[in-house]
C-alpha cells in the first residue's frame, strides 16, 4: 500500500494519470497553461482591487476592499504553487492502479479554507442591516461549518475506498449548513429599506448560491473518475475567477459597500428578538 505519495518537483500530475505515481514526466501542457491562466486572472484581480482600494475605500467600506484583496492574494499564491507542480499528492490506501489516477492538489484547499470563510464574512458583514444581537455567534457557526467543509473535503480526496465517500457526505452535510444560511440572507434582502443595498445582497447571495454548488458535484465527478483532472482543473479555474474575482467586483463596483453602515436596521429588538426565539423564531436574522 502506498501512502500519499508526493510528486516530485519537475513531476506532473500527467504522470498520475498516466499510472506511473511518482515518477517524474513530461508535463500536461493544458493542465499546467490553466494554473497558469488562473493564476494571471488572480493577479489581475489583485491589481484591480487594490487599485480600487486606493481610489474609493472609506473608513467605512476598507473592510470590504481588504477582504476581496486577500482573497485573491491567497488565490495567486495557490494558483502559483500549483502551477508549480508544489502539493499535489496521491490519496493513501491505493490497491489498483485506478486508483492511482487520482491526485489532490493540496494547495487548492488550503486556499478554500482562508477564503471561503472570507467569502462569506462578506455577505454576512453586507448583510448588517438584517442582523440582529446574536449575529456574530452565527456568523462563527458558519465559518465553523465551512472549514468543516473544506477539511472533510481534504480527508474525503486524500483516501481511496469507501472512506471516501463517507467523508464526500460529511463535507455536503456541512456545505448544507452554510448555504442554509446564505439562502436565508438571500430571501430576507428584500426587506432591506435601501434598494442599492438590497439589489446587491440579493446578487451577492444567490451568485454564492449557484457558484459554490457546482464544487462538490466536480468534486464527485472528478473522483468518481467520470471527467480527468484537466477538466476538473478546468472547472474550478473558471469557478474560482467567477467566486473570487467576479464576486469581488459585483460587491465593490457601484456605491453600495458605502451604503451599508448607513442603512436602518430591519431586526427586531433585542426584547422581541427574544420573544420570537422563545417561540422558536430565529434570533441571528430578522425574521
Ligand atoms: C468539496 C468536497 C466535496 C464536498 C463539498 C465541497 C465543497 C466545496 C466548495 C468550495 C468552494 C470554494 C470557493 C472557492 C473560492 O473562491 C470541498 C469540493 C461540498 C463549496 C468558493
Amino acid at each position: 500500500m502506498l501512502d500519499l505519495v508526493t510528486i516530485a518537483p519537475g513531476a506532473t500530475r500527467a504522470g498520475a494519470h498516466a499510472g506511473l505515481g511518482a515518477l517524474p514526466s513530461a508535463a500536461n501542457s493544458l493542465d499546467t497553461t490553466v494554473l497558469w491562466i488562473g493564476c494571471a486572472l488572480m493577479f489581475l484581480g489583485l491589481l484591480s482591487f487594490g487599485y480600487l482600494r486606493l481610489r474609493k475605500a472609506t473608513a467605512t467600506s476598507r473592510g470590504f476592499y481588504d477582504k476581496s484583496i486577500l482573497i485573491v492574494a491567497a488565490a495567486t499564491c495557490s494558483y502559483l504553487a500549483m502551477a508549480l507542480g508544489v502539493g499535489s499528492v496521491h490519496p493513501v490506501g491505493i490497491q489498483t492502479s485506478s486508483d492511482l489516477a487520482h491526485r489532490i492538489l493540496l494547495p487548492r484547499y488550503i486556499d478554500w479554507s482562508v477564503t471561503t470563510p472570507l467569502l462569506l464574512l462578506d455577505v454576512i458583514l453586507f448583510s448588517k442591516p438584517l442582523l440582529n444581537e446574536g449575529w456574530q455567534w452565527d456568523a462563527a457557526l458558519v465559518v465553523v461549518f465551512d472549514v468543516i467543509m473544506i477539511v472533510t473535503g481534504i480527508v474525503s480526496g486524500s483516501i481511496n475506498g469507501p472512506a471516501r465517500w463517507f467523508f464526500f457526505w460529511a463535507s455536503v452535510g456541512a456545505y448544507a449548513v452554510v448555504s442554509a444560511y446564505v439562502l436565508t440572507l438571500f430571501l430576507k434582502a428584500g426587506r432591506i429599506t435601501e434598494r442599492l443595498v438590497a439589489g446587491k445582497l440579493r446578487t451577492l447571495t444567490g451568485m454564492l448560491s449557484v457558484l459554490w454548488l457546482i464544487y462538490p458535484f466536480v468534486f464527485a465527478l472528478y473522483f468518481g473518475s467520470i471527467i480527468n483532472g484537466t477538466t476538473e482543473d478546468i472547472a474550478y479555474a473558471i469557478l474560482d475567477v467567477l467566486a473570487k474575482v467576479g464576486f469581488g467586483f459585483v460587491l465593490l463596483l457601484g456605491p453600495a459597500v458605502e451604503l451599508v453602515d448607513k442603512t436602518p436596521s430591519v431586526a427586531p429588538k433585542a426584547d422581541e428578538s427574544a420573544r420570537g426565539a422563545s417561540r422558536g423564531g430565529r434570533v441571528g436574522i430578522a425574521r
